[in-house]
């Protein structure tokens, strides 16, 4: 039970009332009480008196006591503030403490980790990053809508008539920040200049799309502060136009010239689209900024008001451009540098949360979009790490190495610090379990696939979950119920797995329909139990059908 400090104060004073008689009263009860102690004191300085005084002293403070107490019942609990830090294409194997073979330290992480509870089975909604985010953000699978990501200058893809996590939460007295790579869609065509060519059409023109087609001093709708945020900081997506900084809902400087990529990453290629950039757009600057933003955002917080930040990385996703105090840090590579400066960034914003004084009171969630990308396989080849750790498949595959992430709950008090737990978690859940934490009623047609994980995660009870539907592309689903698979498509993986992988990796082609296993004999995915259980085929093929056709789970 919480008792307010000034319901402490006036308890406190009334216990040394005999002493204290000047002290403002502003309640009825609290002056009638002062009114007989100073009557009693006038009365006479004999011993009697002073007994009848003490008593009436007593009584005074323990009338008091019970209004604080009631005064205490009645207030609202102190809510706690929630921080999602969401990293880009970082793999399962890629957190230290998750991973025994890793080449890449992750300090921060690990005493995250140890601080909370580390889930070692829980789940994007998608193999990339768009479908995901919006699956986080409504409590709804991807796949009920769409599937692929929102490309260059696309439309939003959140639905207004579906309530948002931030929206929830503003709901309840939160201040809520978007800052980072939002990947979401933004009303492009409604900053289009007169005569422009329309974002289809400009999308498929040599170059992309010329700078001029944009009014960029005009406010850009559709972006977070549609969707119940308060504030946003950051470059939209970092490999896609506009190369610019965005505040709120404006950039900050007109991107008016081409983008020029003249140095190479430190690790793959620039996947940067063409497109309209800021002169001299510096990459290397946009993690250490939306670092410095975000702890910036943390520090302008106070006690009196909760809040909510989500804070989706732009890093370790390509471009990979680790700062030079991060350069040759790892043991595997450019890659392996930019995760460590992934996790420099979620040591400064726990360092913040504590600084604030507000990590007592913070829920603290750090997980991953999807699994890592194709740049994984040669890793293992140069460098043996795993960033898919004992996982088969990266990025897009409805292998586990697609989806399966790493996921970790820091709450002081309230999340046991130090377990590990298995149990199936998504990250869909975390819309009704933040609802849970905050005593917010889910609105009718929101979330509808979100189940809350609130005893889950303060470890009363297993996971709420047994079962989940992967699903990236159109064509290709899988389903999880208890320790079974299936993967209702000719092969889980959807990025090619170079030939030198497999052979070496003990995995053998498939001449199946499709693939069952068994994750707890067989968390790799190398054994294929398709032929040998039809009728669990059947029964996960039939559950799949349910799921699709119902149109919610919970
Ligand atoms: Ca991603
Ligand atoms: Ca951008």
């Amino acid at each position: 039970m919480h008792i307010s400090r000034r319901a402490l104060l006036r308890t406190t004073a009334a216990a040394s009332g005999s002493r204290g008689l000047g002290m403002q009263a502003d309640a009825p009860q609290e002056r009638i009480c002062v009114g007989v102690i100073e009557v009693c004191l006038r009365g006479g300085n004999d011993s009697v008196a002073h007994q009848r005084a003490r008593s009436v002293v007593t009584v005074a403070g323990l009338l008091l006591m019970a209004q604080a107490v009631l005064q205490a019942s009645d207030a609202p609990p102190h809510k706690p503030n929630i921080v999602i830090l969401y990293a880009d294409d970082m793999g399962y194997g890629d957190l230290g403490v998750q991973n025994p073979d890793s080449r890449i330290p992750t300090p921060h992480l690990d005493q995250l980790a140890a601080q909370g509870t580390r889930f070692t089975d829980a789940h994007s909604s998608s193999g990339v990053c768009t479908p995901s985010r919006y699956a986080l953000l409504h409590g709804r699978y991807h796949w009920r809508k769409f599937h692929g990501i929102v490309d260059s200058f696309d439309p939003p893809v959140l639905d207004s008539e579906r309530t948002t996590l931030p929206e929830l939460l503003k709901a309840k007295g939160y201040k809520t920040a978007c800052i980072g790579k939002w990947h979401l869609g933004w009303d492009w065509n409604m900053i289009q200049r007169p005569g422009a060519a329309p974002i289809g059409r400009a999308k498929k023109a040599p170059g992309g799309f010329p700078a001029s087609d944009f009014d960029w001093g005009k406010p850009i709708p559709g972006g977070p502060l549609s969707h119940g945020f308060d504030f946003y900081f950051g470059d939209d997506v970092p490999n896609f136009p506009p190369y610019a900084w965005f505040e709120n809902d404006r950039v900050i400087t007109e991107p008016n010239v081409p983008l020029a990529t003249p140095e190479s990453t430190a690790e793959g290629a620039w996947e940067a689209r063409p497109g309209p950039s800021v002169k001299d757009w510096d990459f290397w600057a946009v993690m250490p900024k939306l670092t410095e933003r975000a702890i910036e955002w943390i520090g302008r917080q106070t006690q009196d008001e909760p809040f909510f930040l989500y804070f989706p990385f732009t890093s370790p996703h390509a471009p990979i451009v680790p700062t030079p105090e991060f350069v040759g840090k790892s043991q595997a590579g450019g890659f392996g540098d930019f995760v460590m400066q992934t996790d420099h960034t979620v040591g400064r914003v726990l360092q913040a949360l504590q600084d604030g004084g507000f990590a007592d009171n913070t829920l603290v969630i750090f997980t991953s979009d999807n699994g890592p990308e194709h740049y994984a396989y040669e890793r293992v080849r140069k460098f043996h790490h795993r960033s898919m750790g004992p996982l088969r498949g990266v990025k897009r595959d409805l292998w586990e190495g697609g989806h399966r992430v790493p996921f970790i709950a820091r709450w002081p008090g309230k999340v046991p610090a130090g377990n590990v737990r298995g149990g199936l978690l998504s990250q869909i859940d975390l819309f009704a379990t933040i609802a849970t934490v905050v005593g917010a009623d889910i609105p009718p047609g929101t979330a509808e696939d979100s189940y809350s994980q609130f005893a889950f995660l303060t470890g009363e009870s297993p996971s709420a979950r047994d079962l989940l539907v992967h699903n990236t592309n159109a064509n290709g689903y899988a389903i999880r119920r208890g320790d079974w698979v299936l993967i209702a498509a000719k092969s889980g993986g959807i990025t090619k797995v170079p030939e030198w992988f497999d052979p070496a990796n003990g995995y053998t082609s498939n001449p199946h329909p499709g693939e069952l296993y068994n994750l707890h004999d067989d968390l790799g995915q190398k054994h294929n139990l398709y032929a040998e259980h039809p009728d669990k085929v059947r029964e996960l093929m039939d559950e799949l059908d349910n799921v699709r056709g119902k149109g919610q789970v919970r």
